[in-house]
């Protein structure tokens, strides 16, 4: 779901092309570390992991169509879409043992930390969104939310109140 002003033009706002190369090795390479950190998780390696088996191609999907300069906030298990943006795999190890320079991002740096509260991004994604639109920035807030999300209060507050903002805001319910 996108909140825009007007219908938006996917050619125009200077989407990053879609590159399908690009597209399917970040989907494996993310079903690949996917693999790697479960089984570092189940041997006791690393603290807890949020797998995406399965799910690759949603997150990697949306970072495609997002620009650098748009802003990511992710669930737990969007790794394919941070992996595209250019969170590293590091990082992302290192938040998953509990480190938080893990989401002191190297690449995109203004993309906000995994939500680990079901449905809070939803509320922060309205607020970035509101700060576009105050500063007059074309660009765009996203977040990914689960099934089970929806049914939270900051889901239905942030959407009704993203609705009214009617800002650039973008919600994906994977
Ligand atoms: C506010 C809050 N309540 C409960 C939890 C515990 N919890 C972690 S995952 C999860 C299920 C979420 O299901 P869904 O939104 O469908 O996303 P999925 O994990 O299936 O991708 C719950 C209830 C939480 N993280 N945050």
């Amino acid at each position: 779901m996108l909140y825009a002003a007007s219908e938006p033009n996917l050619t125009t706002i200077g989407c990053i092309p879609y590159r399908p190369a690009t597209f399917r090795a970040t989907r494996w390479r993310t079903r690949l570390f996917d693999t790697k950190a479960i089984a570092l998780q189940r041997t006791g390696t690393l603290g807890t992991f949020a797998s995406s088996l399965g799910q690759e191609a949603i997150g990697v999907g949306i970072a495609s169509a997002m620009r650098a300069e748009d802003v990511l906030l992710p669930s737990y298990r969007d790794h394919g879409a941070q992996f595209l943006r250019g969170v590293t795999m590091v990082e992302c190890l290192l938040y998953w043992s509990g480190d938080e320079r893990g989401s002191d991002f190297s690449g995109p740096r203004w993309d906000f930390p995994n939500c680990i509260p079901i449905g809070n991004q939803v509320c922060h994604a309205v607020g970035v969104a509101y700060a576009f639109r105050l500063r007059r920035e074309a660009r765009v807030a996203i977040c990914i939310i689960g099934d089970g999300g929806t049914s939270k209060g900051d889901f239905l507050r942030g959407h009704e109140h993203g609705g009214r903002l009617a800002g650039a805001g973008g919600l994906r319910d994977q």
